[in-house]
């Protein structure tokens, strides 16, 4: 009889996100954007392994990929349990999916005590957490949550497609769209388990933490207009070069980002028209704002959007301003973050464990809105993330799939 493997559970958990992982649309690297065939593969890779789990599954109308299963009786009230399966571009394999394989690892190992449960056990892969392909984010989660927003449909990606396009193409029905919205009825609440992207655990040399609050966000598309004209012919005096103005404004939007405490980051820029012997006619870019109080990140933004204006009114540039999503503060639910707590400690014997607020955004966020969530941190190595580098230890995810089935059971005991 081979010993059993007390990280058996861990290791397919790590395999299965090396196989979602190869799931891409670059060769290579880790690409999956949501509603893309990519995403789709990765639905129907993570909707068997709910199967093999027990659980009946489905998409819902954002495309989120669910799996159920029944508590103590049929029909009863959801613990939903899940994160992500987009990524951002050349992305790292456990941001989002580790959170969906611990969650179906969990449901596995409850499925024979499901008669014990006072609630049904769910598990979702959200469809679109990152927003790295139109813009908003967290527009899986905030479908479930019942806030999806009609301005997103006419937002645009990289080749000029709409939202409302790339719903169709995905079989989804964007008239559809609000009936992923669920009853708060049907749920108790909502964990998730997803690595720290920052490097407390690891200077603490702790595998687990528990989450207290996850930062606000608000992100922009800016654009500087001037005009194109001949890189020879053109005079300075002459020139209104959009690109030198916005390379004032990324440098403004860190000088006073630093300053106020807060984090903005310029992480992309389209220079119009693009060519080497013409000045710039425009600049657009996107502006990433995160402050743990609401109230730091809007003075920040103010500030940098008169900073802005400013340098463009001293060039003749104009500048135009457009916010793309928007995510509020959130502390976690005292009672769930409680029963997060007691997994950790169960599974680390720690007394206190480590509380740390996120400022990475995350799913639980819009889930906040309809249902109490809280959240557990994993270890991540050297806190990389968004980055091939991105890098767990098998031993912490044991760790972390024995911790939230023992937060699953406190919630079903409290
Ligand atoms: O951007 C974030 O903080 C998250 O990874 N979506
Ligand atoms: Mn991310
Ligand atoms: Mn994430
Ligand atoms: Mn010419």
């Amino acid at each position: 009889m081979r010993a059993r493997d007390p990280l058996a559970d861990a290791r397919t958990a790590l395999d299965r996100c090396d196989a979602l992982a190869t799931l891409s649309a670059v060769e290579g690297r880790i690409d999956r954007f949501s509603l893309t065939p990519e995403h789709a593969a990765a639905s129907t890779l993570a909707a068997s392994w709910m199967h093999e789990a027990g659980m009946s599954t489905w998409t819902d109308a954002v495309g989120n990929v669910c799996g159920r299963l029944e508590g103590a009786t049929p029909g009863l009230p959801a613990l939903l349990l899940g994160s992500h399966l987009d990524t951002v571009p050349d992305a790292g394999r456990y941001d989002g999916p580790l959170g969906v394989v611990v969650a179906v690892a969990v449901a596995e190992r409850l499925r024979d005590r499901r008669a014990s449960l006072p609630f049904a056990l769910e598990v979702v892969g959200f469809s679109d957490e990152e927003g790295a392909r139109f813009g908003a984010a967290l527009t899986g989660s905030r479908g479930l949550a019942g806030t999806w927003d009609q301005s997103w449909w006419e937002q645009r990606d990289a080749d000029g497609t709409t939202l409302r396009e790339a719903f169709a193409r995905f079989g989804l029905d964007p008239a559809r769209a609000g009936d992923a919205a669920r009853d708060p009825g049907s749920l108790v609440g909502y964990l998730e388990s997803h690595i720290e992207q920052g490097s407390y655990l690891e200077a603490a040399d702790l595998p687990l933490g528990v989450v207290r609050s996850i930062a606000g966000a608000r992100r922009f598309t800016l654009s500087v207009v001037g005009e194109a004209r001949h890189a020879g012919g053109t005079p300075y005096d002459r020139r209104r070069d959009a690109l030198v103005g916005a390379s004032h404004a990324v440098i403004d939007v860190e000088r006073i980002a630093r300053a106020e405490g807060v984090v903005a980051t310029v992480g992309s820029m389209q220079v119009h028209p693009g060519a080497v012997n013409v000045v710039p006619g425009r600049a657009d870019f996107t502006l990433d704002l995160r402050a743990e109080r609401d109230v730091d990140r809007d003075r920040a933004w103010d500030l940098i959007a008169d900073a802005i204006e400013k340098r463009c009114a001293e060039r003749g540039l104009a500048f135009e301003a457009t916010e793309t999503h928007r995510a509020p503060a959130v502390e976690m639910d005292p009672h769930l973050r409680d029963a997060i707590a007691t997994g950790v400690r169960a599974t680390t014997g720690q007394d206190a464990p480590m509380v740390l607020t996120s400022l990475a955004g995350h799913d639980a966020m819009a889930i906040a809105t309809v249902t109490p969530v809280a959240m557990q941190f994993v270890r991540c190595r050297d806190g990389v993330s968004h980055h091939p580098d991105e890098s767990v230890r098998v031993d912490d995810v044991g760790a972390a799939i024995d911790a939230f089935e023992a937060a699953v059971l406190a919630v079903a005991a409290s």
